[in-house]
């Protein structure tokens, strides 16, 4: 069943002028963009995403990144959205990541991953919600 998620393409991406190129390489595995914008957020609104990862060290960094320049902010859809979009981006760490997946092609450093994807539907509905009014959705 058609399946939404919710993704980022992170402010290293962006500055290096790779934003059409994993725009293709999403659209390329099957996903429709059902929306998508440009941001530069403040760090209090990535605070305020990256909620759950309060207490991780590397916190405070993160949301400094994120703050860092514009970002494209996205919902995808397609069967098994979550999951396949998860398997499309590659190992957080892109030295892990296996060939072929956005972050073995885009991204530089565990933290300047290149992409974010939800990775549950509880944090899909959430961060979609986080981000875009109903309306943005239709
Ligand atoms: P993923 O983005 O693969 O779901 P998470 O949810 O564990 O990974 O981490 C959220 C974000 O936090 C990552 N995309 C990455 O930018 C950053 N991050 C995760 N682990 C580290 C780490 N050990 N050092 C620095 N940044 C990290």
């Amino acid at each position: 069943m058609a399946q939404r998620t919710f993704s980022i393409i992170k402010p290293d991406a962006v500055r290096k002028g790779y934003t059409g190129a994993i725009l293709a390489e999403i659209e390329k595995a099957g996903f429709q963009i059902v929306s998508l914008k440009r941001a530069s957020i403040s760090k209090k609104q990535a605070e305020g995403f990256y909620y759950v990862h309060a207490e991780r060290p590397f916190f405070n960094d993160l949301c400094t990144f994120m703050s860092s320049g514009p970002l494209v902010l996205m919902v995808l859809e397609k069967d098994n959205a979550i999951t396949d979009l998860r398997k499309l981006m590659g190992a957080t760490n892109p030295a892990n990541a296996e060939e072929g997946t956005i972050r073995k092609k885009f991204a530089g450093s565990i933290q300047e991953n290149a992409i974010h994807g939800s990775d549950a539907e509880d944090t899909a509905a959430f961060e979609i919600g986080y981000w875009f009014a109903g309306y943005e959705l239709v």
